[in-house]
C-alpha cells in the first residue's frame, strides 16, 4: 500500500512495530491496547466522522477526558483529513461558546456529563452533530464507529493541509486558533525523536493532558515515531508516577510533576533505576528543582523551551552538558534575539526571541491581523518571550514581553481575566498579575476596585464569581481589594507595583 508521509497519520503508522500484535498502550486504569487496535479503530472512527458529512478541513472540535479513545480519535481526525481542536477540560460554557463560534467545527465531542450544555452551544455554531466520549473510553463515538469497516484509506493530503487547530490566549484577551499543518508537527516529531536519541524498547510514561502541545504532540508522536509502548496515566499523580517508572524509559513532565515528584519519599534513585531520560517544559524548571532531582536520582532534567505555535523550538543536549537555567540550543529552526523595534540585539543582550522554520505554524485561524502583526517581514515568528543567549551559547529565557501567568504548565492571560472581573455589578477596575508559587511556579493574583454601587462587596465574592464562569486554573488564588489601581504619569497601571506588593504579601 502507498503511504504518503505527507499524513502525520500515516508517517506514524510506518513506524509502528511490523508485529502489530505489539502493545501500544497500556496502564494501571485501562485496558491494553496493540497498535493493531489502534490502526482499526482508528479507521472505524474516521469512516464514523466522513460519514456524517465531515470534510477534509473541516474541523472536529474535542473535549473529553483522557482515554486511549481520545488519543485514537486524534489519529482518526489525522486519518481523514480533519482538524482536531482539542478544548482544556476545565473550560466552561462561556469559554467553549467562544471556540465553538470561531472555528465552526463539523462535529463535536464531549463529555455524555455536558451534552445538554454542549447541544445548545453547539446548535448555536452551526456543528452538524455533537458525540460522546466519557472517562472510560464509552459513549456514541465508540458505540457508532463499532458498525463502520476496520480498514480506511488514510487521506492522502498536503503537507501545508492542517492537522490541528489550538488555541492560545492573547494579550488582548481574545483567544487565537493557531493553525498547525502535517508538515509542522512532521517537522518537530522528527527533530525531537532525533534530538533525544528515541531508541528501540523506549517506554513512555505519559501523565500529561492530552489537550495542549506538550502531552499532544511533544510525548505521543515521539513515541509514536519510534513505535514504543505507551504507559498511559489518566491524570498525573506523583504516587502512581512512582510505581510505574520501573517499567518505562522516558518521563516528560512540567516543573510542577517534577516538585510534587521530589515531595514524595518514594521517588528515590531505586524508582529510576529503569530511566534514560526526563524532560522538563511549558514553564522554568527552577535551579533548585533541577538540583534537587540529580542530588534525588542521579539523573539530570532536560530543559526544552517551546510554544503552541511552534512546537518545540530549543532543547538542551541529549548529549552534552544539560544546564539548568537554561533551554539549550535551537532544534531545526532558525532563531534570534532582537528588540521590540526589530533591531537584532549585541551578543549577550537581552532581547525577545523570533524563529523561523518548518515547526513555525501557517498563522492564527481568521485572524490575519493579528498574525501579520505577529511576523516579521521577513518571515520570523516574534515569540514574545525575553531571552538571552550566554558566552556559553546557551539560550536562557529570561521572562515574558508579553503579560502572561504560567500556572502548573498552564497559561493565564490577565486581560481575559481582568475583562471578565471588570464585567461584576460593583467593580470599577482590576488588574491581574502572577505571584510566585510553591506548587504551580506561578498563581494568579487579581488586584480590584469596586465603584461602591455594591456595599459588602467581599475578596471571596470575586474569587467565586470567576470561578463559576472560567476554567478553574484561572481563578484568582487571592484577591485583593484596593480604593485604586498604581498608575503612571501617563495613567498606565503600574504592574510591576502590584507584583512586588502580591510577592510582599
Ligand atoms: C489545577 N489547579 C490549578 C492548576 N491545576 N491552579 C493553577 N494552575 C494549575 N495548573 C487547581 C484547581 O483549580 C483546583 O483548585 C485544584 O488546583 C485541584 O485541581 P486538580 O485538577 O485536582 O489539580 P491537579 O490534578 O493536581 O492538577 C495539577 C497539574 C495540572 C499540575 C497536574 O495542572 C497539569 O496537568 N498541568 C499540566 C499542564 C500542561 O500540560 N501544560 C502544557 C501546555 S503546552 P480548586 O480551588 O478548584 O480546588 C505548552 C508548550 C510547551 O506550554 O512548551 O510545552
Ligand atoms: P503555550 O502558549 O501554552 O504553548 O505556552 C508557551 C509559553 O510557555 C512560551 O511562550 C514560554 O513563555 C513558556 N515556556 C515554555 N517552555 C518554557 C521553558 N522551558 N522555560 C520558560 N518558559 C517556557
Amino acid at each position: 500500500m502507498y503511504m504518503s508521509n505527507t499524513n502525520l497519520y500515516s508517517l506514524f503508522e510506518s513506524r509502528f512495530p511490523s508485529d502489530r500484535h505489539q502493545t501500544a498502550f497500556e496502564g494501571p486504569d485501562i485496558q491494553p491496547w496493540s497498535f493493531a487496535e489502534i490502526i482499526s479503530k482508528s479507521a472505524q472512527m474516521a469512516h464514523l466522522m466522513t460519514e456524517l458529512g465531515a470534510k477534509p478541513g473541516d474541523r472536529v472540535a474535542v473535549q473529553v477526558g483522557k482515554t486511549v479513545e481520545a488519543v485514537i480519535l486524534y489519529l482518526a481526525c489525522l486519518r481523514a483529513g480533519l482538524v482536531y481542536l482539542p478544548l482544556n477540560t476545565a473550560y466552561k460554557a462561556a469559554e467553549i461558546e467562544y471556540f465553538l463560534r470561531d472555528a465552526s467545527p463539523t462535529l463535536m465531542v464531549c463529555d455524555p456529563a455536558s451534552l445538554d450544555e454542549i447541544r445548545v452551544l453547539a446548535r448555536t455554531a452551526g456543528v452538524k452533530e455533537v458525540l460522546t466520549l466519557d472517562g472510560d473510553g464509552k459513549g456514541s463515538l465508540s458505540d457508532r464507529a463499532e458498525a463502520s469497516p476496520t480498514t480506511f484509506e488514510t487521506y492522502n493530503n498536503t503537507g501545508e493541509d492542517l492537522a490541528a487547530i489550538l488555541y492560545t490566549s492573547g494579550t488582548t484577551g481574545r483567544s487565537k486558533g493557531a493553525m498547525l499543518t502535517h508538515d509542522n508537527l512532521i517537522s518537530n516529531a522528527k527533530s525531537l525523536h532525533n534530538a533525544w536519541h528515541f531508541e528501540a524498547g523506549d517506554v513512555l510514561l505519559h501523565a500529561l493532558p492530552i489537550f495542549h502541545v506538550h502531552g499532544l504532540f511533544v510525548a505521543l508522536h515521539c513515541a509514536f515515531l519510534n513505535g514504543s509502548k505507551i504507559i498511559f496515566l489518566t491524570k498525573f499523580d506523583a504516587k502512581t508516577v512512582i510505581e510505574q517508572l520501573p517499567k518505562a524509559t522516558v518521563f516528560m513532565g512540567v516543573p510542577t510533576f517534577y516538585v510534587r515528584l521530589l515531595a514524595d519519599p518514594a521517588f528515590t534513585t531505586e524508582a529510576c533505576h529503569n530511566m534514560r531520560l526526563f524532560t522538563a517544559g511549558s514553564a522554568p524548571l527552577l535551579e533548585e528543582t533541577f538540583n534537587a532531582f540529580s542530588e534525588r536520582t542521579g539523573h539530570v532534567i532536560l530543559e526544552r523551551y517551546g510554544m503552541t505555535e511552534a512546537g518545540m523550538i530549543t532543547t538542551n543536549p541529549y548529549e552534552g552538558l544539560r544546564k539548568a537555567g537554561t533551554v539549550g540550543f535551537p532544534l531545526d529552526n532558525d532563531v534570534r534575539i532582537a528588540s521590540e523595534g526589530g533591531e537584532i540585539v549585541a551578543d549577550g543582550e537581552i532581547g525577545i526571541l523570533e524563529i523561523k522554520g518548518p515547526n513555525v505554524f501557517k498563522g492564527y485561524w481568521k485572524m490575519p491581523e493579528k498574525t501579520a502583526a505577529e511576523f516579521r517581514a521577513d518571515g520570523y515568528f516574534i515569540t514574545g518571550d525575553m531571552c538571552q543567549k550566554g558566552s556559553d551559547d546557551y539560550y536562557r529565557i529570561v521572562g515574558r514581553s508579553k503579560d502572561l501567568v504560567i500556572c502548573g504548565g498552564y497559561n493565564v492571560y490577565p486581560k481575559e481575566i481582568e475583562s471578565f472581573i471588570d464585567e461584576m455589578p460593583g467593580i470599577e477596575e482590576s488588574a491581574v498579575v502572577g505571584r510566585a508559587h510553591p506548587d504551580f511556579g506561578e498563581a494568579v493574583v487579581a488586584f480590584v476596585v469596586t465603584d461602591g454601587t455594591m456595599p459588602g462587596l467581599t475578596a471571596d465574592d470575586v474569587i467565586l464569581y470567576v470561578k463559576e464562569k472560567l476554567a478553574n486554573f484561572k481563578v484568582p488564588k487571592q484577591v485583593y481589594l484596593l480604593d485604586q489601581l498604581p498608575r503612571n504619569a501617563m495613567g498606565k497601571v503600574q504592574k510591576k507595583d502590584l507584583r512586588e506588593r502580591a510577592a510582599a504579601e
